[in-house]
């Protein structure tokens, strides 16, 4: 029977430091040896975890978290979710991932407050515009939910947004996808940890890999901060930690590591319900439903693990911000952070299999993987539990990197890098 919390056990527990507090998941050591390895507990560490014991019957697995779960990028992102992606291969992935999105909450028993209150893309220049209508075009041949607006539509739609004609960035249009949105992100990670744990997976935070055994030509198990784990098969998903990782089995990837930041401001009363983002001017924002702004940037152009960035990006984002939303060049900045993202050359992720027979690697998801989240888990764990790449994540082998066929996202990534 499920535990009730009255407002009397919710003090209680407040003021016994949570003592009493029923935890979410198991705290598991880890097992000499696992069937599957998860190396890195962020959402799509722990959303492979999950597929591959739900849909697999694989349960035999351990998700190692060198900190605490979602505590990477997970945890820092800005959470929003759309599928309006250019070219068939990403649209098709991502749209996998919406599908699964809208049904997440009922899936793993967690509300993960996933809230479609769509997305819009602005245009400021023809050019800007014709790129929209053809990605537009593009998503409506695919079965993906996308409008082009003009300046009075977004003007209607988003009245505090400077839509005049002599604004510093005019706004000449939008693409809106309506099945986009926002989600809470550590209600992700804390729902794909407890129905992951439900079905039988050890999850172990605090357990850092720090080498990766092989054994002719196969992968056989990781050396970690608390021991040697055996194990045939496993799964490298440490989004801006990808490279060191991989070179842990002498594998060099074609990714960059960047800092991305983003920042909030004080609570608002409800003003901005839909999310807007500017590729032109580097600038996106929506609002929480605690009323705080959540406001991104493009990259830092630097490369480096510091998970802070630097002020001229803020300075530069807020500037554009201000242009775009007059109202709100008084409200206060509370919060600002980084995360650091893994970029691939063609702004797409690389997952599948790896040299090293039984070792899989899923990364390069740059500035745009927590949409992705319960998709990439799902090919991911496919691709584990059959040693095969599903069709959707086949194109995104790491092998378009000698074949050449790769797919340039940049234009849809929505934010530079
Ligand atoms: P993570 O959550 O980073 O998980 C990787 C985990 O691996 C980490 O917890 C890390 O501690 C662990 N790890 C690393 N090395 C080791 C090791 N040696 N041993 C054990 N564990 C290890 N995407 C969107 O779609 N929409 C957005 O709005 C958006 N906004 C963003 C804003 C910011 C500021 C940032 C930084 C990113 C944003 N992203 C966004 C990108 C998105 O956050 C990531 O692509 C996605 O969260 C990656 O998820 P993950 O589970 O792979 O990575
Ligand atoms: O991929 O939509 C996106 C995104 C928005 C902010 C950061 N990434």
């Amino acid at each position: 029977m499920k535990k009730k919390y009255s407002i009397f056990s919710i003090a209680r527990n407040a003021l016994t430091s949570h003592a009493n507090w029923q935890a979410a998941w198991r705290s598991s050591d880890p097992k000499k040896a696992y069937d599957v390895i998860i190396i890195g507990g962020g959402g799509h560490g722990l959303a492979t975890a999950y597929y591959l014991a739900k849909t697999f019957g694989i349960s035999n697995v351990a998700v190692l978290e060198k900190g605490w779960i979602g505590g990477g990028n997970t945890g820092r992102n800005t959470t929003i979710v759309r599928s309006n992606y250019l070219w068939d291969e990403s649209a098709r992935i991502y749209e996998k991932s919406l599908k699964l999105w809208e049904s997440l909450s009922q899936d793993i028993n967690y509300n993960v407050m996933f809230s479609q209150r769509g997305v819009l893309n602005l245009g400021h220049t023809l050019q800007d515009m014709r790129d929209i209508e053809r990605r537009s075009n593009a998503n409506y041949l695919n079965g993906i939910d996308s409008e082009v607006l003009t300046t009075a539509d977004v003007a209607r739609l988003v009245p505090i947004l400077d839509t005049s004609p002599d604004a510093r960035y005019p706004i000449l249009g939008a693409s809106l996808q309506k099945r986009g949105g926002v989600a809470r992100h550590d209600a992700v990670a804390w729902g794909f940890a407890r129905a992951a744990d439900q079905l039988g997976v050890d999850i172990i935070q605090n357990c850092e890999v720090t080498g990766i055994q092989r054994n002719e030509g196969r992968v056989s198990g990781v050396y970690t901060s608390r021991g040697t784990i055996n194990a045939s098969n496993v799964g490298i998903v440490t989004a801006g930690h990808s490279s060191t990782v991989a070179e842990m089995a002498g594998l060099r990837l074609p990714v960059e590591s960047h800092p991305l930041q983003a920042l909030v401001s004080e609570p608002l009363k409800p003003i901005l319900h839909t999310v807007v983002m500017s590729n032109a001017v580097h600038g996106y924002i929506s609002q929480s439903d605690k009323g705080e702004l959540v406001i991104g940037a493009g990259v830092d152009s630097y490369v480096g693990y510091g998970q802070r960035g630097s002020f001229s990006i803020i300075e530069g984002n807020l500037s554009a911000i201000v242009e775009l939303f007059p109202a709100f060049s008084r409200v206060r900045m509370l919060r600002q952070w980084g995360g650091i993202v893994d970029v691939c050359p063609d702004a797409c992720p690389i997952i599948g299999e790896t040299d090293v027979r039984g070792l899989y690697i899923n990364c390069g998801w740059g500035t745009g993987g927590f949409k992705a989240t319960p998709g990439s888990g799902w090919v991911f764990a496919h691709t584990i539990a059959t040693g095969q790449p599903h069709a959707l994540n086949a194109p995104f082998s790491i092998k378009r990197f000698n074949t050449g066929a790769l797919i340039d996202e940049h234009g849809a990534a929505g934010v530079a890098h």
